[in-house]
């Protein structure tokens, strides 16, 4: 008997919308189909977009402050009752090991709802009184409003943690949102629509379009002259493309794009951290976290063992299918990636570098022989100006490479038109405290990598991003802000005075 393909459809308006022009999802880890993913048309873009001003226009562009956090906290409970539903959509999607999908993506992606509801509830507003000349005053106090449909397009890596690290603040700034996920990676936002609609949230407030960039329902979303605002979570080049369609109705944008992210370890680090926190920091997720260390710089007496270190662990490393415990690393995302992976490692080889661990394909003897893995890979040698050391890769892969002094490993980590992440490794406070703030990035860590406290600022600089989102700078991307300034005549004296 034949079994039916699991369909994904498109939300609109509290319904779901199908399309006559379908593409496959598919299962990275040995190549099987997934998913039948139903691509919405410029139509069906407008439609949503369409419902977003309608939900704006009733009871939704009324709503209150507790009310909506209400709602957020509805979400991220359902999220977490549905949570094995999450993983396994997750885990498909993706073929991320469940050590990570269980610890990371899902518990986060109702984090996001929870923090964001807090947030919005104890958010405080600008409030100033002016003294006037004469005796009047004026008293300035700011509204935050809803910025109208947001566009949110979001990445395949961490499907479920960037998108909803979206959604939550701007359905908690009252907005209503128009989310595409990335087609790579369609199943757990199909599920948080269905929890949307089953805690209520009012149809129209979130709308879920699927579909490409390109041609499709991205550029459908960042075309439309009733979107007021785009937030993109990607690629710097694609983030490039987007900025130019966002120029004609000089719309908001916020953008977290890519990274070539540097850690500077120090000779006095504590070694067996570190090299845990480096473990991670170059392997989770098969490198494909935008917030991943490419480029390692280590002090020059620590580095023969570092190396040695860090060969062996890589090399001991479990790629293994999802629900596997063991796994400690998962394929990459797709075919197409793949390739562009593995021309980096042949384009290591070719630029001079020494492989220490890995650079090829693995074979495993099984079904995962059709899926998209790649061996996690330790190159050395290379010069600084050399394009494995300036180009952004997204795969299991580090370069390693000795410094001397501080001065110097400040200037080579710097040297990079990226600017997201930086991790420094060290146990004197002295030096943590003058190199970490001397990162061009957003996010500096010091003893640690992807520690997330989300009312902190998040994003990038350079080509890594535009603007900062997390805590209150997200109610501030999200919300129109109106400052009211009420002139107040007269003077009546302070009790005290009186
Ligand atoms: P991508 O830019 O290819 O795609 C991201 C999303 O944009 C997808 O939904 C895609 O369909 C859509 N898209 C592509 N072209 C578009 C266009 N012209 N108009 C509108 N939408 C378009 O990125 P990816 O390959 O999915 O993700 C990997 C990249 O994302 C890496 O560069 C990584 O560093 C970056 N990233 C950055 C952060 C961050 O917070 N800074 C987080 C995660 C990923
Ligand atoms: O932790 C977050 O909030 C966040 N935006 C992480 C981004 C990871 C990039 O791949």
């Amino acid at each position: 008997m034949a079994t039916q393909m699991t369909q994904y459809q498109n939300y609109i308006g509290g319904r779901w919308v199908g399309s006559a022009r379908q593409f496959p999802d598919i299962n990275p880890v040995d190549g099987t189909t997934i998913a039948s993913v139903h691509e919405a048309d410029a139509a069906t873009v407008d439609a949503a977009v369409k419902s977003g001003h309608d939900a704006l226009a009733g009871p939704w562009g009324r709503s209150t402050v507790t009310e909506r956090a209400a709602l957020l906290y509805r979400i991220a409970d359902e999220i977490e009752r549905r949570s094995e539903e999450f993983l396994a959509a997750e885990m498909a999607d993706t073929g991320k090991p469940h050590a990570m999908a269980s610890t990371v993506d899902i518990p986060r992606g109702a984090a996001n709802f929870r923090a964001f509801a807090d947030i919005l509830k104890t958010a405080p507003l600008d409030s100033y009184r002016t003294d006037l000349p004469g005796g009047a005053h004026a008293l300035n106090y700011a509204v935050r409003k809803p910025l109208g449909v947001v566009g949110i397009i979001s990445p395949w890596n961490l499907p479920l943690l960037l998108l909803t690290w979206k959604v939550a603040p701007a359905l908690a700034c009252g907005n209503a949102v128009v989310a595409k996920p990335s087609e790579e990676t369609p199943g757990t936002a199909t599920l948080l629509a269905q929890v949307m609609h089953t805690v209520g949230v009012p149809a129209g407030a979130f709308n879920l379009v699927h579909g490409f960039g390109p041609g499709s329902a991205g550029e459908f979303i960042t075309q439309h002259p009733d979107v007021n605002a785009i937030t993109f979570t990607g690629e710097s080049s694609t983030g490039a493309a987007i900025m130019r369609a966002a120029a004609d109705g000089v719309k908001p944008i916020s953008f977290e794009l890519g990274g070539k992210n540097a850690a500077i370890i120090f000779a006095d680090c504590d070694f067996d951290k570190m090299l845990d926190g480096m473990m991670r920091a170059v392997f989770l997720n098969s490198g494909q976290v935008c917030l991943c260390t490419e480029r390692v710089y280590v002090e020059r007496p620590l580095y023969a063992r570092f190396c040695d270190a860090l060969i062996a662990r890589t090399r001991k490393l479990k790629l293994g299918w999802p629900k596997d415990p063991d796994s400690a690393m998962g394929p990459l995302i797709s075919s197409a990636h793949r390739d562009k992976v593995l021309r980096y490692f042949a384009l290591a080889r070719d630029e001079g570098a020494q492989v220490l661990a890995g650079g090829g394909v693995p074979r495993f003897g099984d079904a995962r022989d059709h899926g998209f893995w790649v061996e996690p890979t330790v190159i050395a040698g290379l010069p600084e100006t050399a394009r494995c050391v300036k180009e952004e890769i997204f795969g299991p892969i580090c370069h390693v490479a000795p410094f001397d002094t501080e001065r110097e490993v400040i200037a080579m980590a710097n040297d990079t038109r990226y600017g997201l992440a930086a991790s420094v490794w060290t146990t004197n406070l002295d030096r943590a405290h003058r190199v970490a703030p001397a990162m061009r990035v957003g996010l500096s860590w010091v003893n640690s990598w992807f520690l997330r406290d989300l009312r902190t600022p998040f994003g990038g600089a350079g080509l890594s991003g535009i603007g900062r989102e997390g805590g209150l700078h997200s109610l501030n991307f999200y919300s129109e802000l109106t400052n009211v300034c009420v002139r107040v005549e007269g003077n009546v004296p302070l009790e005290s005075e009186s």
